[in-house]
C-alpha cells in the first residue's frame, strides 16, 4: 500500500490524556480515535491488528472444534429476567428503551442469549457436546474507563460457551478451552499465565484469568518460571483425548501462578526461590465453569440416554480482542514506538525511499511495493529520510528496508529489524525473501 493514499495520521505530540505507554502509542501511531469516553474508532491501521488478532483467535478456536456464529449487540431485557440476572447487573448494563417502550439493552455477554438459542434447538443428548462463539463488540458502562481500549465501555470479544451433557464432560471441554487459549496467545507473541479467579457476575465456582506480564498491569502476580519455558503450538495435545487434556491441566495447575487476591504465602515458600517470578500483569481473557446456572433458570432440558430430561452443564469462555491490541504493545514497544511481533503486524514492512524522484530509487521502490503487495507499507512521501525513519519505528513494522541513491545503483537495500534494530545491507529479492518470511 501506498503511504500516500493511505490514512495514517499519526500524531508528533504525545496526548495529555493518555498515562500508559500503548495507550500513548495507539493514538500517536493513528491506530484508534476516541469518539466518547472508553469508545474508540479503529483507524484503518488500527484495523489490520484488531483483524489479524481476532483471525488468531478464530483459527484456534475452530482448531479446539468450537463452532462461530453471529449475536446480536443489542438485546431483549425479558431474556436477562429469566435468568434473573436483568437487577443483579447493575449500573455496567446499559439499558435501552425503544419506541413501543420494550426494555433492550446493549449486550454485556451472551449467556443469556446463547442459552436461549440452543435451548430452542438442541432437545437430545446426541447433540451435546457443542460449543459456540462469536467474535462481537459489548458495552459495560465501566465506572472508570481508563488506559485506552483496555479499559474501554465499548469493545470486541470472543465469547465461547460449552454445553456438556454431565459435568465430567464439562469439565473436557473447560481444559479444551484453556489449551487453545495457551495456543492463541503464544501464536501472538505473547506469555499468557493461567491463574485462579473468582466469578463475579458470571457465576460459577471454577475460572481461571489469562495474565500477560507488563509493569502497568491492574493486579500484581506471582507465578513459577517453568510457564514461560512451554511451547503449546507444538506440543501433541490431543483435543479428543482426555488423557492428554488432563495431562495438559495437571501441568498447569500444578506449577504455582496467582494474583494478589489469591496469592498463598505458604505455597509459594515451596517454589525453589530461582524459579519465582513476580510481576504485574494485564488479563487478556477468562474462562468459567458454571455449572447448570443458566439451563436451570431459563428452563433448558435435553432428553437424556434413558429418556429422562438432563439439564446440560455450561461454561463461557472469553478473550479481550480489542484489549489484546493495548496489551501487546504494553509488552512489545521502546522508547521510538510499536514493536509489533510478526503475527499480528499490520504491515510486515516499510518500504522507505530516501530520495523520492531519484529514478534509481523509485525503481527499485516500485520494484520491492510490486513484489509485496499488501504485506508493505511503501513511504512514497516527499519527506526527508529522518521523518520517514522515525514514522516507520513508530508505527513498528517488523521490518524496514531502506532504499537509498548510493545503494539502489549498486542493486542494494538496508533491511532493519525493528525488534533488535539490526540493519544488513542484502539485496532486494534477499529483502523480500526475509521479509515473506
Ligand atoms: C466469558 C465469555 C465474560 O464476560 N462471558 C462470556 C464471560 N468474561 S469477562 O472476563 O468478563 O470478559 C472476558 C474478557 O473481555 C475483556 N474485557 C474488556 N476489554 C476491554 N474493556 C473492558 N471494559 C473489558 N471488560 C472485559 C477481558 O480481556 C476479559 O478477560
Amino acid at each position: 500500500m501506498l503511504l500516500s493514499r493511505g490514512f495514517f495520521p499519526t500524531l508528533k505530540e504525545t496526548p495529555a490524556e493518555a498515562q500508559i505507554a500503548s495507550h500513548r502509542l495507539m493514538l500517536r501511531a493513528g491506530l484508534v480515535r476516541q469518539t466518547a469516553a472508553g469508545i474508540y474508532a479503529w483507524l484503518p491501521l488500527g484495523l489490520r491488528v484488531l483483524d489479524n488478532i481476532a483471525r488468531i483467535v478464530r483459527e484456534e478456536q475452530n482448531r479446539a472444534g468450537a463452532l462461530e456464529l453471529l449475536m446480536p449487540t443489542i438485546q431483549s431485557a425479558d431474556l436477562w429476567k429469566r435468568s434473573g440476572r436483568y437487577e443483579d447487573y447493575g449500573r455496567e448494563m446499559l439499558r435501552i428503551t425503544d419506541r413501543h417502550d420494550r426494555e433492550l439493552l446493549y449486550g454485556p455477554t451472551n449467556e443469556e442469549m446463547i442459552t436461549d438459542i440452543f435451548g430452542q434447538s438442541v432437545k437430545s443428548y446426541r447433540d451435546l457436546p457443542r460449543c459456540l462463539y462469536h467474535i462481537q463488540w459489548k458495552f459495560r458502562d465501566e465506572v472508570r474507563p481508563r488506559f485506552g481500549v483496555m479499559r474501554g465501555r465499548e469493545f470486541l470479544m470472543k465469547d465461547a460457551y460449552s454445553f456438556d451433557l454431565d459435568y465430567h464432560a464439562a469439565v473436557q471441554s473447560y481444559r479444551r478451552m484453556m489449551l487453545a487459549y495457551m495456543r492463541t496467545f503464544q501464536r501472538m507473541g505473547l506469555k499468557a499465565i493461567p491463574m485462579a479467579a473468582d466469578t463475579g457476575p458470571i457465576g460459577g465456582d471454577l475460572s481461571h484469568e489469562f495474565i500477560i506480564l507488563a509493569p502497568v498491569g491492574e493486579s500484581a502476580v506471582f507465578f513459577d518460571a517453568d510457564f514461560e519455558n512451554t511451547d503449546w503450538v507444538n506440543a501433541h495435545f490431543d483435543y479428543d483425548n482426555t488423557d492428554d487434556l488432563a495431562t495438559f491441566y495437571d501441568q498447569m495447575t500444578s506449577l504455582y501462578a496467582a494474583t494478589e487476591e489469591k496469592h498463598d504465602a505458604a505455597a509459594w515458600e515451596r517454589v525453589p526461590p530461582a524459579r519465582r517470578r513476580e510481576g504485574r500483569g494485564i488479563e487478556v481473557g477468562q474462562i468459567f465453569y458454571f455449572g447448570t446456572k443458566y439451563t436451570a433458570s431459563m428452563g433448558v432440558t435435553v432428553a437424556g440416554p434413558d429418556g429422562a430430561a438432563v439439564i446440560p452443564e455450561m461454561g463461557s469462555y472469553g478473550i479481550g480482542v480489542s484489549r489484546l491490541v493495548g496489551a501487546v504493545i504494553e509488552a512489545s514497544h521502546d522508547e521510538a514506538g510499536i514493536i509489533w511481533p510478526d503475527a499480528i503486524a499490520p504491515f510486515r514492512a516499510a518500504i522507505l525511499n530516501l530520495k523520492q524522484g531519484d529514478p534509481a530509487c523509485d525503481a527499485m521502490c516500485d520494484r520491492a511495493h510490486e513484489a509485496l503487495g499488501d504485506l508493505a507499507l511503501y513511504d512514497d512521501r516527499p519527506e526527508r529520510a529522518g521523518v520517514k525513519f522515525n514514522d516507520a519505528d513508530l508505527l513498528g513494522h517488523p521490518w524496514q528496508i531502506v532504499i537509498g541513491p548510493r545503494g539502489a545503483a549498486a542493486g542494494r537495500v538496508e533491511l532493519k529489524r525493528r525488534a533488535d534494530g539490526t540493519r544488513e545491507e542484502v539485496s532486494l529479492e534477499d529483502a523480500l525473501a526475509r521479509v515473506r518470511g
